[in-house]
């Protein structure tokens, strides 16, 4: 777990040794604590480098560690004896130091980086604060207003940015062990006191009270009830006003407060969920592990409206060439306009060149001939994307994928107007497709693992977190929402008012309430789908009622307002008001008032009152329900993936882990018995009644979230 070597007579070098990313487990302290025993033991050792194995420093603390019972000797001790030592210890980072990892580098006396490692105190993003030391040593060393931005936000800073702020000393381009070996025996004689972080006085600027307050009211703000960044604002405070013991007396109290709290589980079960959605399988038994992915050189996007701009730039800034097809001229001459615009941007805020000679733009389909992956960008609208695909299918090379970005279509209709429908998938993008992080790939019951395998590679590439889903209306993350917008209708219907159901979810942690959301992504999107589905309209012919659809209760409410022509932000007017068209600021609107009075009334319905419990439990457990049902009829492989789509595409507060995992956490018998509530109260609501999977979980005794999936298997082998 840790290796001694002596090395150029003088130098003792310990390496870490734990794959794949050298964390401190306590194998590893333990490693490290009988290896500086021994160093400093050692007459013929005058100075000591630790490095770790594989071109890797350290990743910091084990996180699997987290969740059992602490073992091996603890952290802040080890790295206190680190920087007592009677010998100068140096940290030679390869790769990367985070977390415990930097702070292990902060308890040694210098510090050599090599040019292309990158170091930072990522524990906020696991609910955490530097826990061991760092929130004491960091700000000594770089001085608060840094330390503070390194330390609630969680970034991780390049060498020649840390060499800036004077958190290493050194950094090189060549080995940076060797470098590290011949700076520590330089350094062998000098006098340790100066070197000791922990002795060093905070400096502060004269302003810092100011500081500190504008920081918590920025965090408050927009930590959405996370309460990680708040503590370690709190933390770096202590370290200014407080001397160092009495600081690492106030990081051991709110560290402590941190490590039990709910969202630190939340947030460690969402770092290891982001990557078990890379090892995907499909329900035929494919898996990531033994289906290669083909080598994708050159793409194509068709349709450059708001989605295929944003696929476009994606490809284009990961260096893969493009060509971007749209069949109208002017709406190509605006997308060209709009393309070279994003990447200028994009290229400007990441210091590179702009990748505009990337992109090959085309008016016409038999411009796609020759590449390897085709994303189909157009209208979602079913009848369209089948002719572009027949399109395709008869002008592309017969190897070429051909994916769909369609946000719930078919994607199995779209595969049966193809020669190869084995090579075809969805691609779900999120808009702005060049920024958010979400990616479903979408296989239909003919999709090969090979294109499967290669979507997702492609994903990643473009720096997409992309998640393999089966192919259903809506597919997971829109499946989802569905339950959860009609809940939040009949909430209205029933007396609540969009301006409270907002705050609750807000307060929940959502960025927005779905009715501030609905106001900014346009009414009029869903009304189409819905007239589509013959749903907007009653009809006249069949005296269907207004509040019922296919025998279900149906709230007309959002209807009604299109046809009004209240389509939200971008009239002016929706479930809010605005001070003109496109303005961003929703005000309650007493106009809004009036009219869900006027339709109580005019249904005999009797507003009661609505409160906060109700809110959440009804907008949130039906959807919760939707993702039981999604697992049990095998759309997602397992509730990770379900909770990765909700905090990557529909801004789930992170620090509640995901819809899966906050069930889990509320626990299972209760959200059970809260649907069968509700169910009962709303018997015309199919989407409240409890699914067979939600049971059966409850009856085999709510297992922990990792060991759904044996249930999950034994309900799918029933059916
Ligand atoms: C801490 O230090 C607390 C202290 O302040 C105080 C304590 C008292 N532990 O991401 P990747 C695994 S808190 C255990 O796919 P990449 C990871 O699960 C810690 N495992 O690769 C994955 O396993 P698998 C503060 C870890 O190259 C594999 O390594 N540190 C840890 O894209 C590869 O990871 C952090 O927050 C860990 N610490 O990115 C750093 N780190 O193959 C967290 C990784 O089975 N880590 N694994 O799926 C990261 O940010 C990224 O993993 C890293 C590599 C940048 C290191």
């Amino acid at each position: 777990m840790a290796q001694y070597t002596r090395v150029s007579g003088s130098v003792g070098l310990i390496t870490l040794q734990s794959p794949p990313v050298n964390a401190l487990s306590a194998a590893v302290r333990q490693g490290i604590v009988d290896l500086m025993q021994r160093a400093l033991s050692e007459p013929e050792v005058k100075s000591v480098v630790i490095c770790g194995q594989n071109g890797i420093f350290c990743g910091g603390a084990d996180i699997k560690e987290f969740g059992g019972q602490m073992s091996g000797p603890p952290l802040i001790p080890m790295i206190h004896a680190i920087e007592a030592a009677s010998k100068p210890v140096v940290a030679a980072i390869e790769g990367i130091a985070l977390g415990g990892g930097l702070e292990l580098a902060l308890g040694c006396h210098y510090r050599i980086a090599h040019s292309k490692a990158r170091v930072g105190l990522p524990e906020v993003t696991l609910g955490l604060l530097p826990g061991a030391g760092g929130s004491q040593r960091l700000p000594r060393l770089i001085g608060v207003p840094a330390a503070l931005d390194l330390i609630t936000t969680g970034r991780h800073v390049t060498a020649a940015e840390a060499l800036k702020f004077g958190l290493v000393d050194q950094i090189t381009d060549h080995n940076t062990v060797n470098v590290a070996v011949k700076f520590a025996q330089r350094v062998a004689d000098q006098p340790l006191d100066a070197r000791r972080i922990s002795t060093y006085p905070c400096l502060c600027p004269s302003d810092v009270a100011v500081l500190f307050e504008e920081v918590m009211q920025r965090v408050r703000r927009t930590a959405r009830g996370a309460i990680a960044p708040i503590a370690c604002v709190q933390a770096v405070r202590a370290a200014a006003t407080l001397p160092y013991n009495q600081g690492m007396e106030r990081e051991r109290e709110l560290m402590a407060t941190l490590f039990t709290s709910g969202q630190a589980r939340a947030l460690q079960y969402f770092f290891f969920a982001q990557r078990a959605v890379g090892r995907w399988s499909m329900p035929s038994g494919a898996r990531w592990d033994t289906s290669k992915p083909r080598p994708v050189h050159k793409a194509a996007v068709i349709g450059l409206g708001t989605m295929g701009r944003g696929i476009t730039v994606a490809l284009a800034q990961a260096g893969f060439s493009v060509v971007a097809v749209e069949t109208q001229e002017k709406q190509l001459m605006e997308a060209k306009q709009a393309i070279s615009g994003m990447l200028e941007r994009g290229a400007k805020r990441r210091g590179v060149a702009p990748a505009l000679d990337k992109i090959n733009y085309g008016r016409n389909i038999q411009s796609v001939a020759d590449v390897d992956l085709v994303i189909e960008a157009v209208f979602e609208d079913m009848a369209l994307k089948k002719k572009v695909f027949q399109q395709l299918s008869a002008v592309c090379k017969p190897s070429t994928f051909l994916c769909s970005n369609t946000s719930g279509l078919d994607i199995d209709q779209l595969a049966c107007q193809t020669r190869n429908p084995e090579l075809v998938v969805g691609m779900h993008f999120f808009a702005p497709a060049h920024v958010m992080k979400l990616l479903e790939v979408v296989y239909g019951p003919k999709s090969s693992p090979l294109a499967v395998a290669t979507a997702m590679q492609l994903g990643k590439k473009i720096g997409k977190v992309s998640v393999a889903v089966g192919n259903c209306r809506g597919f997971v993350g829109n499946r989802m929402l569905k339950p959860y917008l009609e809940q939040a209708l009949f909430l209205l219907e029933e007396g609540a008012t969009p301006e409270f159901v907002d705050q609750v979810l807000e307060e929940f942690g959502f960025a927005m309430g779905v009715f501030r959301m609905s106001d900014l992504s346009g009414l009029d999107v869903g009304w189409k789908v819905r007239m589509a589905d013959g749903l907007a309209m009653p009809d006249p012919t069949t005296g269907q009622p207004t509040r019922l659809r296919q025998g279900r209760r149906y709230s007309p409410l959002g209807d009604l307002l299109c046809e009004q022509g209240r389509f939200g932000q971008k009239t002016g007017r929706g479930w809010y008001q605005y001070d003109k068209p496109g303005s961003q600021v929703a005000k309650p609107d007493p106009w809004l008032h009036s009219f869900l009075d006027e339709y109580r009334a005019r249904h005999a319905l009797v507003a009661h009152r609505i409160d906060h419990q109700e809110v959440l439990e009804r907008c949130l457990y039906s959807m919760i329900n939707e993702g039981f049902r999604i697992l049990e009829d095998g759309i997602a492989a397992g509730p990770e993936d379900i909770d990765v789509i909700y905090v990557f595409g529909y801004s789930w507060p992170r620090h509640h882990g995901g819809p899966m995992f906050y069930a889990a956490t509320v626990g299972l018998n209760k959200v059970l018995e809260r649907l069968e509530h509700y169910y009962q109260a709303h018997p015309d609501v199919p989407s409240l009644q409890p699914c067979h999977l939600l049971r059966k979980l409850v009856a085999s005794g709510s297992p922990p979230i990792q060991k759904w999936r044996e249930v999950i298997k034994k309900v799918r082998s029933q059916l």
